[in-house]
């Protein structure tokens, strides 16, 4: 009604000797929160905010135009925050309507909070999605996933199989990957535990939405009981559970190929040990059954770590599936050492964080190959549990993190923490996972730059950006519609399932000789984008860009309805976990004829010598009984 009154107005007005050009978040804005939009060609003038009723309600004068790289082009940072009354309007230069009708409420970040979490239900393997949860995209199960081959290389014996169903889909593709499972499990887990106030009443409208716990923990839950079924008998983790090659573009039900568990790895296993040890922390008040199977497994594949450290993932050459190849362990070592460590207050955990100096240079964003971040957050937000000093490095770091986005702020025309190196395969995830570090520098410190901070990462994905688009599918005037995401491909409906985030601009466009358009923009790198669903290194979904996504939108709504952040006095649920000596070596390497096992509940080896007679040694090293 209001578009309709508008484009009225705008057409019999006399032609402006400006087209101004706006770029703004298409879905809403927090009610008290700052409003920024990017104005091109604006410089100078009056930008007019307009009610329902045609009234003028604010004037801002245009600032001049900032250069910002990723765009190759400068715009004015229009801020209208004093507009705090919620409602529809629209900004005009003169008589000329410029950008999108403008929302405001109390509530605007909630549903694409609860679309961007409702994606992992969609994603869900081994399961029929029903009307009354799915609607139109209700769907036939897929992947059974009830027995799954072991790959050859593997050396398992010939044609036998294990139980590896449930989880979600990783992407467009339906791999389950242990790594990039475990980032996303722990990123949503954080979201819940930071805001658990808001999250205990959200209802997502998914299969266990009456029973008594929390829907969100509900859908993670999902996700969890597929990755313990990934744990090998001898404690290490699988690295992925796929195809050997990637399917068509079929719906799941009819990807009725072999799939296999392939690889096990470092990287996988140690991923695996933070995120059950999350798991076991927040379920414990749930379920504490579940909770200590989730101890347990991590315990299990931490001692399979030491054991075997140096375990990379390869590739076989009969596979061709996504690799998550990441060459060095460090990180996802320490993180997994710090996680146990919080659960059982044990030493010998708490030395293994110690021995990497982790605490001084190492401010690299969190993403599936990296880590670092990781441990910081946990380490910063749960003070009463580390070494003072520890947790003064934890905080330098998220701060130093944090201050370099605030940074990029400076002198930038679309007020957004991106620079010109940030637009790789994923780049929208990238920037939620700015978002998500801004939000923990948020909490700690409760300065506010770093709130509106983020708020201009989500106002970017959301349409504040050179394309006009809105990143996420189902939500803005301007949104995704070709996203790689096999469903939406073979279902026959023109819009693709909601609530998915593509993976964005892509500066190293890998992908053009599937897509045969050359989308790469050399001087505009945030342009370098295709809404095709050929375009897989730009327009591909995953769940770890849609976790940090429904963190960022999430935190910001739930921080906005609660008025509260994080309390980081909080206590974790302990364990009773095996002592770990500090030596780094105790159970390396387990040779040919021995064993680790899980043994009168705790991990040790077993040892059989050249007679046969058996011996059992615990975690350090020491005769077990
Ligand atoms: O997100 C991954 C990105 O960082 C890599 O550059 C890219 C190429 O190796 O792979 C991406 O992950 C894909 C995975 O391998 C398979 N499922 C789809 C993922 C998203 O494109």
């Amino acid at each position: 009604m209001f578009i309709k009154k508008i484009l009225i107005a705008s057409a019999i007005a006399t032609t402006s000797l400006f087209a101004a050009t706006a770029y703004q978040n298409q879905i809403g804005f927090l009610t008290n929160g700052q409003k920024q939009m990017a104005v091109i060609d604006a410089a100078g003038q009056d930008i007019v905010f307009k009610d329902e009723s045609g009234k003028e309600v604010l004037t801002v004068k245009a600032p001049d135009t900032a250069f910002w790289a990723p765009a190759g082009e400068g715009a004015s940072l229009v801020d209208f925050s004093e507009l705090n009354v919620p409602g529809t309007y629209q900004a005009f230069v003169g008589d000329e309507v410029i950008g999108h009708p403008i929302v405001i409420g109390d509530n605007a970040f909630e549903e694409i909070a609860k679309a961007s979490i409702k994606f992992f239900y969609f994603q869900r393997c081994s399961m029929e999605l029903t009307e009354e949860f799915a609607g139109k995209y209700a769907r036939a199960m897929g992947h059974p996933d009830t027995a799954v081959r072991y790959h050859e290389e593997l050396n398992k014996e010939a044609f036998s199989t294990f139980y590896g169903a449930k989880g979600w889909y990783d992407a467009g593709d339906y791999g389950k990957y242990i790594v990039n499972s475990g980032i996303s499990t722990y990123t949503l887990l954080q979201l819940y535990k930071q805001n658990s106030e808001y999250f205990n009443k959200l209802n997502l409208n998914i299969p266990e939405s009456n029973n008594d716990v929390p829907d969100l923990l509900d859908e993670i839950r999902w996700n969890l009981e597929w990755m313990l079924t990934m744990q090998d008998v001898d404690g290490g983790v699988f690295h992925k559970l796929t195809t050997k090659q990637f399917s068509g573009e079929v719906m799941p039900a009819q990807d009725v190929r072999v799939r296999f568990a392939i690889g096990k790895s470092i990287t996988a296993t140690w991923n695996f040990v933070a995120v059950m040890a999350v798991a076991a922390d927040i379920y414990y008040k749930y379920d504490p059954e579940f909770a200590t199977k989730c101890a347990k497994a991590a315990e299990f594949a931490y001692a399979w770590g030491l054991a075997y450290p140096n375990e990379k993932f390869v590739q076989p050459k009969d596979v061709g599936t996504g690799t998550y190849t990441d060459n060095s362990a460090t990180d996802e070592r320490i993180w997994a050492a710090a996680e146990l460590y919080r659960i059982s207050r044990n030493p010998g955990f708490k030395a293994k964080m110690q021995e990497v100096p982790m605490f001084h240079s190492r401010t690299f964003l969190q993403s599936w190959s990296s880590t670092y971040m990781l441990t910081a957050y946990t380490v910063a937000t749960n003070p009463d549990y580390y070494d003072a000093a520890d947790v003064d490095s934890a905080n330098y770091l998220v701060k130093t993190l944090a201050d370099k986005y605030i940074a990029q702020l400076e002198h930038n025309g679309y007020g957004v923490a991106l620079d010109e190196t940030d637009f790789y395969w994923g780049s929208n995830g990238g920037a939620a996972n700015k978002g998500m570090a801004l939000i923990h520098a948020y909490i700690l410190t409760k300065d506010e730059k770093y709130y509106n901070a983020a708020v201009g990462l989500l106002d970017y994905l959301l349409g504040r950006n050179p394309l006009d688009k809105s990143y996420l599918t189902g939500f803005g005037v301007n949104k995704v519609m070709h996203p790689h995401h096999r469903p939406s491909t073979a279902d026959g409906i023109e819009d693709p399932v909601p609530g998915m985030l593509a993976g964005g601009p892509n500066k190293t466009a890998n992908d053009t000789r599937e897509c045969k358009v050359d989308y790469l923009d050399e001087k505009a790198p945030a342009k370098s984008y295709l809404d095709d669903k050929c375009s897989y290194a730009s327009n591909e979904v995953a769940i770890n860009w849609n976790a940090p996504f429904a963190y960022l939108s999430g935190s910001l709504q739930a921080i906005a309805s609660t008025g509260k952040t994080y309390d980081v006095s909080g206590k974790s649920a302990e364990f009773e976990l095996s002592k770990i000596a500090k030596s780094h070596n105790a159970l390396a390497p387990v040779r040919p004829g021995q064993k680790l096992m899980v043994r009168d509940n705790s991990v040790q080896v077993k040892k059989t010598d050249i007679k046969g007679n058996i011996k059992f040694f615990d975690m350090n090293g020491k005769t077990a009984k």
